[in-house]
């Protein structure tokens, strides 16, 4: 289904006289999709204030890498201060050996960051620090070395708008007030060249990390096709493109620290960092401990995600001793557990009382970070048959495996190998196949069909927006559908609601919304922008039978624009007024 896009992509290539294509999204993403894990490094000259400029202190739990902005620290003084980063202790080898020791595939770090300081040597900008420093050597350069050496991937982030010592950079209003930037000379004067300079200096990055959004969808699209035509395999994060327009770049960003609710139909990341900021404060020190970064991984990747962790070492390169007893622990435990992570993609089976599950082909990986008293532990939602279980850290241990009532019952030790998380392998037969747990009402008012309880078919797609939160979109035709199984109490009649937002262009395209054998076609009408969510009655619905039953919506006719962003449906129940029958009804 690429191929013919692909190909017409590649003629249109050679007929623009482009030298080079990119590929296809999903070719793009093939390694990041595998890698699930990756180091992010905040570290610049905020390093070294270290969370505090002339008594006034950064709080603990915020970012002490806004300190300049934070104190309004004029452009002349934080030059001066910047003049003093001097990392003499820096090994990029170290620095890559500890991502590569904790698990983590790639490594990110920080090219400049909203201080406008390039820690590269740029010749767009002699605010850098081969250039401004005494210590004259190009940390770019050396990690994105010692990178190549070790088979880790290397990319780099890069703060596209705010600069707060440009000029006409985003963010600084002390030393230059919004009045008079000029916006587009900070784009063509500094941020496009800057990134042009990373994209051709230091081999071949993974992905570049922009941050804060973009004005303009235009103004995003020459960073993405900056990075496009210089890199076509490197990749580029949602935040590329502004937060209150669709998605740009290659995957879905959540917001810092972010955790979706439930699982996403598409590739995403979260950054997450190690205590409360980003970059290193010393007064910050609510460190995350190995275990609660290992919860963390599970839960991302069981709902489709990578897990970008930040760590922010001291200005002279040394990495806090909390950070490396975290990494530590972590790695110790993606050495023996790693095969259920690397690889394995989004579980269709929700959080179970003992934990979270993880996929790979004919493979269930049972987290277990709560290990159960009586012995055994119960799986829902799994149609296949199970074959075989083992400890994955300690492959010799099989345990004993057996079915109940629709669930897998597998017979564990009486103590788990590891309090944080144990894992098992459960090998199925065939690709999994996942049950569908009927809902049960929820309350006397009836159903909250939420978007992300949904099964989603066909183009539609679980997403996220930074503005629009989670929704379902993407769903152009009727074979893009999103469904529901109920099971229905009580019987009688309910009023169906729909929650969604729809922007002009899907004004009166229509959808169909099936409830048992009754089927609904309404309109979308336009709510203002993607993000303002409102709530539409579409009449009265009988509900006959008790039982299982399968409500769903999807498009009534394809079209080229997408049906609306849903949120939920509702079926609420309607009391009837009491009346001769009242006393007879069933209770
Ligand atoms: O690089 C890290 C953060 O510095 C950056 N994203 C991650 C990866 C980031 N950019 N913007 N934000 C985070 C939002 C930050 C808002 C705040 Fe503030 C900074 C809250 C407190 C300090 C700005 C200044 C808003 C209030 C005061």
């Amino acid at each position: 289904m690429f191929k013919p896009i692909a190909a017409i992509a590649g003629l249109a290539g050679a007929v623009m006289g482009l030298t080079l294509a990119a590929p296809p999204a999903a070719d793009r993403l093939r390694w990041f999709r595998e890698a699930k894990f990756g180091m992010f490094i905040h570290w610049g000259p905020y390093s070294g204030l270290a969370g505090e400029w002339k008594g006034n202190r950064i709080p603990i739990g915020a970012e002490a890498e806004w300190i300049m902005h934070r104190f309004n620290i004029p452009v002349a003084e934080y030059r001066e201060l910047a003049r003093g980063f001097h990392p003499v202790k820096f090994d990029a080898a170290t620095w890559v050996a500890l991502a590569k020791a904790a698990g983590m595939k790639y490594v990110v770090l920080t090219a400049k960051h909203h201080d406008g300081f390039a820690m590269y040597k740029s010749a767009t900008s002699g605010y850098n620090i081969v250039d401004w420093t005494p210590f004259k050597r190009d940390p770019i350069q050396e990690l994105s070395e010692a990178c190549r050496k070790a088979a880790l991937r290397f990319g780099v982030y890069y703060s596209h708008r705010e600069d707060w010592d440009h000029p006409d950079g985003f963010g600084n209003t002390w030393d230059y007030p919004a009045a008079g930037k000029d916006f587009e000379r900070y784009l063509a004067q500094k941020s496009l060249p800057q990134v042009r300079e990373l994209l051709t200096r230091y081999g071949p990055l993974c992905l570049v990390w922009f941050d804060r959004g973009m004005e303009t969808p235009a103004q995003a699209s020459r960073f993405v096709n900056l990075v496009r035509s210089l890199q076509p395999d490197c990749l580029v994060n949602g935040r590329v493109g502004s937060y209150a327009q669709d998605l740009m770049g290659d995957y879905q960003c959540m917001g810092d620290n972010g955790m979706p609710p439930g699982g996403l139909d598409e590739p995403w990341e979260t950054p997450q960092t190690l205590n409360g900021t980003w970059g290193y404060s010393r007064f910050d020190q609510q460190w995350k401990s190995a275990g609660n970064v290992i919860q963390r991984l599970v839960e991302i990747v069981s709902k489709g995600g990578n897990y970008l962790l930040n760590i922010g070492p001291m200005a002279d390169g040394t990495i806090p001793a909390p950070t490396l007893a975290t990494l530590e622990g972590v790695g110790a435990w993606m050495a023996r557990n790693g095969e259920s992570i690397y690889g394995t993609t989004a579980s269709p089976i929700l959080e179970a009382p003992w934990g979270r599950t993880t996929v790979k082909g004919d493979r269930i990986y049972l987290h277990v970070f709560r290990w159960p008293s009586d012995g055994v532990l119960r799986l829902h939602g799994v149609a296949n048959e199970a074959t075989t279980a083992y400890l994955l850290a300690e492959p010799a241990r099989t345990l004993k495996v057996s079915r109940n009532e629709g669930a897998i019952l597998v017979s564990v030790p009486e103590r788990p190998l590891d309090p944080d998380d144990t894992v098992i392998a459960l090998k199925i037969a065939g690709p999994l196949r996942a049950e569908r747990p009927p809902l049960v009402q929820a309350s006397d008012e009836g159903f909250e069909l939420d978007h992300l309880e949904a099964r989603t078919e066909g183009g539609a797609m679980k997403r996220f927006n930074r503005d629009g939160g989670f929704h379902i979109a993407k769903w152009t035709g009727p074979a893009d559908a999103a469904s529901w199984r109920l099971l229905v109490g009580r019987t009688g009649p309910y009023r169906l609601k729909i929650t969604y937002a729809a922007r002009k262009e899907s004004a009166g395209l229509k959808y169909v919304v099936s409830v048992g054998a009754r089927e609904f076609t309404a309109a979308a009408v336009t709510t203002g922008e993607w993000f303002r969510y409102a709530t539409f009655d579409l009449g009265l619905v009988t509900i006959e039978k008790a039982g299982p039953m399968t409500v769903s919506i999807r498009p009534a006719a394809a079209s080229d624009r997408e049906l609306m962003y849903f949120k939920s449906l509702s079926l609420e129940q309607v009391h009837e007024p009491p009346g001769p029958g009242a006393s007879k009804r069933p209770r």
